[in-house]
């Protein structure tokens, strides 16, 4: 068991090392600050100099098992609505940052860097910027960069300045501001937002840009001419919205063309949308498919990190807008981990630890399967968890599986489960939740244990169904 505790220093030597590099080239990326078993995405990605991150919403940061999830495994947070322009200036000239500032903090108060989203956009405008007449908009907008950028002045790292400018053809978007002010406005927002914040990293971020193509090709020819033109750009996003199976072939290539250029690239919004519901089959695709592009981002040395479009299914945009689309993100509705979690951290350098134990037992039916797997290890410690799998075609309500800690491992905390222990016996019934598994579906428990000399995984491991 010496291994993987060596591993595990080893990481967080890395981290440290890779943190102090990114700093002296003024980019702050930083292992995430709250103390979690085995290497987080932040800390595998601190590791290897960039930040892996997550946007978030205001009402979920009184969800006490969400935030614990957000700050910890996460060293980057975008702001994923509440810096936009109808919540930070509502009415001409009056300015609120209140929500946006209770992200920033919570950030802060985890050792996260911040993007600001975003500053010059034509959607989530309130709306009186439509009625500004053309020969005064140039001038609002100037005064909102300066007014947002400058009070979060110090406080955001990379700023998506404009945002989703151009059409799929590759013209300009017809966006107020494009009407009112002209194709000057996008080199006019990024001087503005430079001048407020001269230390940001300032970004123009799209969609439907990630392999090459019209779109892009129009994205590549703008950041092209700022650059020789003196416009303040340091990078591109590629949001990244991204449909099961479809990774574009090119996002390696493409992302390389702009670093090329001389600009930064991040993958800012990342998800990977499937008609739901899940299964393992779809599951394992999209898993490959956010290796895909976690492996494309490590390729290029300017591609400075990736965030995902919120990382647990219950909170993603996808159903509301997608009907009968979604399981976009890495964790579930429950914040178990996914497979497409375990791509990430692979990618990132991670070794997940995969001893399994699996024993079927009866009750009706063929009863369910109970899967033991220890995720991660490190030293005297471990994490583990039990995927439950309902093998009969009708659902099953209420579950318990059992176990025994042959050499003498314990139980420190179990969540998505109610755990009973006597002596070495481990039993664990259904939280009061997740009691209900639709046919032929699977639920999933995890647990920190502790542990001296060896961490066999326990067999038998039995599933009974009530
Ligand atoms: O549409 C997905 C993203 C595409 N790129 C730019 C991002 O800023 C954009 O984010 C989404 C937010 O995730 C949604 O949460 O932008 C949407 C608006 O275009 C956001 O949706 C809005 C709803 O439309 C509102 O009804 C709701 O009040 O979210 C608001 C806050 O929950």
């Amino acid at each position: 068991m010496s291994a993987p505790a060596g591993r595990a220093r080893r990481v967080l030597a890395a981290t440290a090392a890779a943190v102090a590099g990114a700093l002296a080239v003024g980019m702050a990326v930083a292992a995430p600050s709250t103390a979690e078993p085995g290497p987080t995405l932040g800390q595998l990605a601190a590791a290897k100099g960039r930040y892996f991150g997550s946007a978030t919403d205001n009402p979920t940061l009184n969800n006490a098992p969400y935030t614990a999830v957000l700050g910890s495994e996460f060293n980057q947070i975008t702001v994923g609505n509440t810096q936009k322009w109808q919540y930070t200036e509502p009415s001409r000239g009056q300015f609120d940052y209140s929500q946006a500032d209770r992200i920033v903090a919570f950030a802060q108060a985890h050792n996260q860097i911040v993007r600001g989203h975003t500053l010059a956009w034509h959607n989530q405008l309130p709306g009186w910027v439509n009625d500004v007449p053309a020969g005064e908009l140039l001038g609002v907008m100037r005064n909102h960069i300066a007014n947002v950028a400058g009070h979060y002045k110090g406080k955001v790292v990379h700023w998506d300045v404009v945002n989703e400018a151009f059409e799929e053809d590759g013209t300009r978007r017809q966006s107020v501001f494009q009407q009112k002010i002209g194709d000057s406005y996008i080199a006019e927002a990024f001087k503005a937002a430079r001048a407020a914040d001269p230390n940001a990293k300032l970004y123009y971020n799209d969609y439907n840009v990630e392999g090459i193509g019209a779109k892009s090709d129009a994205m590549y020819n703008m950041v092209k001419s700022f650059k020789q033109q003196g416009i303040p750009i340091d990078g591109v996003g590629l949001q990244a919205h991204l449909i099961l199976g479809q990774v574009p072939s090119t996002v390696r290539q493409n992302i390389k063309r702009f670093a090329d250029l001389g600009v930064d690239v991040a993958i800012t919004e990342l998800d990977i949308r499937m008609r739901t519901p899940r299964d393992a089959t779809k599951d394992a695709q999209q898993a490959a498919d956010y290796r895909t592009v976690t492996n494309a981002c490590l390729a290029v040395t300017r591609c400075v990190g990736i965030t995902v479009w919120d990382f647990s299914d219950g909170y993603s945009w996808i159903p509301s807008v997608f009907p009968g689309e979604g399981a976009a993100l890495i964790f579930d509705e429950n914040f178990n981990k996914k497979p497409s979690y375990w791509a990430v951290y692979e990618a990132l350098g991670g070794t997940r630890v995969t001893t399994t134990t699996t024993t079927t037992t009866g009750g009706t039916g063929t009863g369910c399967t109970a899967t033991y797997r220890v995720t991660s290890q490190w030293g005297g410690g471990f994490q583990g968890e039990v995927s439950i799998r309902n093998n009969d075609t009708t659902a099953l309500n209420g579950w318990t599986v059992q176990w025994t800690f042959a050499q003498g491992q314990a139980l420190a905390n179990l969540w998505n489960g109610v755990a009973t222990t006597n002596g070495q016996d481990i039993t664990v019934r259904n939280a009061s939740y997740n009691g209900t598994i639709d046919a032929v579906g699977t639920t999933t428990f995890g647990f920190i244990g502790s542990f001296s000399g060896s961490n066999p995984v326990p067999s038998p491991i039995t599933c009974t169904r009530a």
